[in-house]
């Protein structure tokens, strides 16, 4: 039985690379703190920021949405309805998880302000100072551009491959447009460790350095109608995230979405998970060698500034002549308010 390594008690986690088991208290109090350090060491935003979560209804994106509500961030989310409702009820379930979770947070930072001792909160009552009363702002493709995503790849592409690309192209979009619409300065994901590292991994495989010059923490808003981009947990594995997840009692979406079986960034999480297993630690400092490297200027050459110019339609930041990529994947002809 491992023990906490501050209290003593029973130890929820044992993270070998950290050298370090904590019970459940002083591991959400680890994972605010490492979260709070991250958002300072990166740069990414200041308390008086509003800062738009892209929530998904899985452990990462709404275990961030908390983590930031308790630092007492100005934290809002952001959901984007894909429509992807087969084989399984995919969109549906994610939607109900994320107001689920929204609906919890809001009454138990009610029933803490109504009675301070309530052992509901006792773990977070030091660090729970949420005096931001979060917002959700749902954009359901559907219903916005008149198709779901599996519809509208499949009219683009002819029914060929996944429509990753084109569920991909629409997220980005949407989010940088409601974020800049709605007066947020930064837009947070959930991506966590394994996620950056996979991408890391396919991208060093193929030596794609524009690619490798672009990946970091923080994306700033390099020009007018960009907004910032940051990754507040891009330095905990998924296995922290989703202990945290059920510590705190959130409950997500299980499943993934039934297009990403198969992709290679999972069989890349799967080769990064056998050499973590030989050698602890390995995950991390693959990143965070990464990032020093990168810091020092390696791939400083490859990072080119495209020209961008506004979509003639839409107004959003486009290196297509006239209409954007996303207007001409939609066929818009006329403005559409997400
Ligand atoms: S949601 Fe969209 Fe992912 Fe599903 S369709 Fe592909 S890109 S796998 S993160
Ligand atoms: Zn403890
Ligand atoms: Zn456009």
């Amino acid at each position: 039985m491992m023990r906490c390594r501050k209290c003593g008690t029973n130890a929820v986690i044992n993270m070998r690379h950290h050298k370090l088991s904590l019970c459940a208290e002083h591991y959400e109090e680890w994972v605010l703190a490492q979260t709070d350090r991250a958002i300072e060491k990166y740069k990414m935003f200041a308390r008086d920021e509003r800062v738009l979560v892209a929530v998904s209804g899985g452990k990462d994106s709404l275990s961030l949405w908390d983590v930031l509500l308790r630092l007492g961030y100005q934290a809002d989310g952001l959901y984007i309805g894909l429509g992807i409702n087969e084989p399984l009820p995919y969109s549906d379930v994610s939607l109900e998880k994320t107001r689920a979770f929204l609906s919890s947070v809001i009454a138990r930072s009610e029933a803490t302000k109504q009675s301070p001792s309530s052992d509901l909160e006792i773990a977070s009552q030091k660090t729970l100072v949420m005096t931001h009363a979060p917002l959700l702002h749902v954009v359901d493709i559907p219903q916005t551009y008149g198709k779901t995503i599996p519809e509208i790849a499949r009219a683009k592409m002819r029914g060929q491959g996944k429509p990753c690309a084109a569920c991909g192209l629409t997220k980005r979009y949407v989010m940088n447009r409601l974020a800049l619409e709605k007066g947020y300065t930064v837009l947070a994901t959930g991506h966590n460790l394994d996620d950056e590292i996979a991408v890391l991994f396919q991208n060093t495989l193929r030596w794609q350095t524009g690619y490798l010059a672009r990946q970091a923490p923080v994306l700033p808003a390099s020009r007018e109608g960009l907004v910032k981009k940051v990754k507040p947990f891009c330095r905990f594995y998924e296995r922290e995230t989703a202990t945290y997840a059920l510590v705190r009692g959130i409950e997500y979406i299980y499943e993934e979405c039934p297009h990403a079986t198969g992709n290679l960034t999972n069989f890349y999480k799967t080769l990064l998970n056998q050499l973590e297993t030989e050698s602890p630690g390995a995950k991390l400092s693959f990143y965070l060698e990464f990032l020093r490297a990168r810091g020092e200027g390696a791939f400083e050459q490859f990072n080119k500034v495209e020209e961008l110019h506004a979509c003639e339609l839409c107004d959003q930041p486009t290196t297509a002549p006239g209409r954007c990529a996303f207007c001409r994947m939609w066929d818009i002809i006329a403005l559409v308010q997400p």
